[in-house]
């Protein structure tokens, strides 16, 4: 499986091979390794060049550690294509990932003028923040808080967001959604952000702020999004 006369270097053909096995499923997210002796064994090559060929896939995400416990192989990350207008809902069902919502805010409060300017209203007018914590098969992937002018998207409840927004408004209401506007920048998980996303203090995450339209350019949604940057990525394609 090594091949030693390749100018490729070994640590790097078991860091390949150890990849392809996480991709294939062969090695299942969780699950342990064998240990360092056992795949220098197995490869016939020094501890110390498994070592380096894992310290590698540890650094990149592949693979995490647990003190006293061993090496594990870290969750795939959920690969978000940067292409059509989709939501939440869809994006985990497209993936035969089940989604699921946990609620912390449903308010209805006066525009600050930051959110006013967003939606293009008037400072003041009555707007909804909804915060859900969005989660797939039960693993919080993301924080979002939304937005919406309540004269606009009209009869919200708890219920309804429980499920998904964007179905509401396309179905119930029978507004048509056309486009959206978006940010993506890296940050670091707060204190309030780790407790509900499971992760620890300082872990990276993903921000996105998306302005989204109605057919008729009026903007129906200003979403703030702290995404888990270690289960999520978003991938899009270029045209030249
Ligand atoms: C996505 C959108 C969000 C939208 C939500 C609707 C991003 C960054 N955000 O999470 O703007 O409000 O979908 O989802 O993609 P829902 O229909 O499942 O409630």
């Amino acid at each position: 499986m090594i091949d030693k006369s390749s100018p490729v270097p070994i640590y790097h053909q078991i860091e390949e091979q150890l990849k392809t096995q996480i991709e294939e499923g062969t090695l299942m997210s969780d699950s342990a390794l064998p240990s360092e002796r056992e795949y220098a064994e197995t490869f016939q090559v020094s501890r110390m060049t498994v070592r380096q060929a894992l310290n590698n896939l540890v650094n990149d995400g592949f693979l995490y550690r647990q003190k006293g416990r061993g090496t594990f192989v870290s969750k795939q990350k959920v690969e978000q294509k940067l292409l059509g207008l989709t939501s939440f809902t869809e994006d985990m069902v497209a993936r035969g990932l089940s989604p699921s919502n946990k609620l912390i805010t449903f308010e209805v409060f006066p525009a600050s003028d930051r959110i006013a300017k967003q939606l293009q209203i008037p400072p003041t007018t009555p707007v909804y923040e909804i915060q859900r914590v969005r989660l797939a098969d039960g693993i919080p992937m993301a924080i979002e808080t939304s937005y919406l002018p309540a004269s606009l998207i009209k009869g919200l409840t708890k219920e309804i967001i429980n499920h998904s927004l964007y179905n509401y408004v396309e179905n119930t209401l029978s507004l048509k959604i056309e486009r959206a506007t978006q940010q993506l920048e890296a940050s670091i998980a707060r204190e309030s952000e780790t407790k509900l996303l499971q992760i620890d203090k300082g872990a990276p995450i993903l921000l996105i702020s998306r302005t989204s339209f109605l057919k008729d350019g009026t903007p129906f949604e200003f979403v703030k999004s702290a995404y888990r940057a270690d289960r999520y990525k978003f991938v899009h394609h270029m045209d030249r």
